[in-house]
């Protein structure tokens, strides 16, 4: 992978050194769906998150948003080393009720509105890891089919085993 042709319509697994396990789906040149598989927030996930997605160099990308939630987050990815870093700024809020969050987001945007008015802000939890990428696969742009269900035990293992395929 050298180029955001390449990397745009790609699905990566990635476990991060703290243990919390994530996919991302990188949907098209400004938009991702992604599911959180494990940590503080597993069992969250969300379609259609827009997205700054720029290339830092070759084979280097770097996606950056803030959410509903009021979570910030940044992530550069090095595919061809199967490694990324992530920077992930919690609000309070998140920290200290993550259970809130823990939800297919798409269908509870207002209650995210709301809880993030409602609750602390500040100090906020930032996660700042490294992680493994222990799976890359090449669905194609704008294809719905690989982030439409919610996550489950295993379902990692499905996908690098070949057994849930989405192309
Ligand atoms: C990631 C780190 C954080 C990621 C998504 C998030 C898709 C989102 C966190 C949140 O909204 O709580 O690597 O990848």
């Amino acid at each position: 992978m050298q180029n955001l042709d390449d990397f745009i319509g790609s699905q990566l697994i990635y476990t991060y050194d703290n243990g919390w396990e994530y996919e991302i789906y990188i949907k098209n040149e400004d938009t991702i769906d992604y599911r959180i598989h494990s940590g503080m927030v597993g069992g969250r996930w969300v379609r259609d998150q827009k997205v700054d997605l720029v290339k830092l160099v070759d084979g280097v990308f770097k996606v950056s948003w803030t959410e509903p939630t009021g979570t910030d987050v940044s992530l550069s990815y090095m595919p061809n080393i199967k490694k990324m870093h992530g920077i992930i700024f919690f609000p309070k809020w998140v920290h200290d009720h993550p259970e809130i969050t823990v939800c297919y987001q798409n269908d509870f945007i207002d209650l995210m509105l709301e809880s993030r008015e409602k609750y602390d802000t500040y100090p906020k939890y930032v996660v700042p890891e490294f992680a493994e990428i222990t799976y890359i696969g090449h669905p194609g742009v704008n294809n719905e089919k690989v982030v439409s269900q919610a996550p489950y035990e295993g379902m990692t293992d499905d996908i690098r085993s070949g057994k849930l395929k989405f192309d």
